[in-house]
């Protein structure tokens, strides 16, 4: 079964959730406390030495790291990744507007005010562009 390292406040965990959700694929999930220090044990880092959420391990045991290195993983060879090489582009096109700008902004920001943070952070919620 797939398994997912997973933090609840996390816009990159969340997109995740949503795809295995859509494509209806069980997975194991692992909740990973990242102001614990999950992230940073060595048995973490051995999976992924950036030590961040999400993590994805496939069936066969490899460990895939990058929110969107992993939407693509487990969109190979459904409708959510056409073969058709410009409506491939658009998808891409979208998930690099998506890491830019909206995951800096408006992942960052609700990933504080979730985790109860956010007045420590002001920061993420002052105007960007
Ligand atoms: N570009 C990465 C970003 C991953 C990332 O920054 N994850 C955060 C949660 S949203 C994390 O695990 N932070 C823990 C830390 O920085 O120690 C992705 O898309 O997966």
């Amino acid at each position: 079964m797939l398994t997912l390292h997973d933090y609840p406040g996390s816009a990159n965990c969340f997109k995740v959730r949503m795809l295995l959700s859509q494509l209806g694929r069980p997975y194991e999930r692992v909740h990973v406390d990242i102001f614990a220090g999950d992230s940073q044990t060595d048995a973490y880092l051995a999976l992924n030495p950036a030590g961040r959420t999400p993590l994805l391990v496939t069936e066969a045991g490899d460990p895939i790291p990058e929110s969107g290195a992993i939407l693509l993983y487990l969109a190979e060879g459904t409708p959510f990744l056409p073969d058709d090489p410009v409506d491939r582009a658009h998808v891409h096109a979208w998930m690099f507007f998506e890491q830019n700008l909206l995951e800096p902004n408006v992942g960052t920001a609700r990933f504080w005010r979730l985790t109860g943070r956010d007045a420590e952070r002001p920061e993420a919620f002052a105007r960007h562009y």
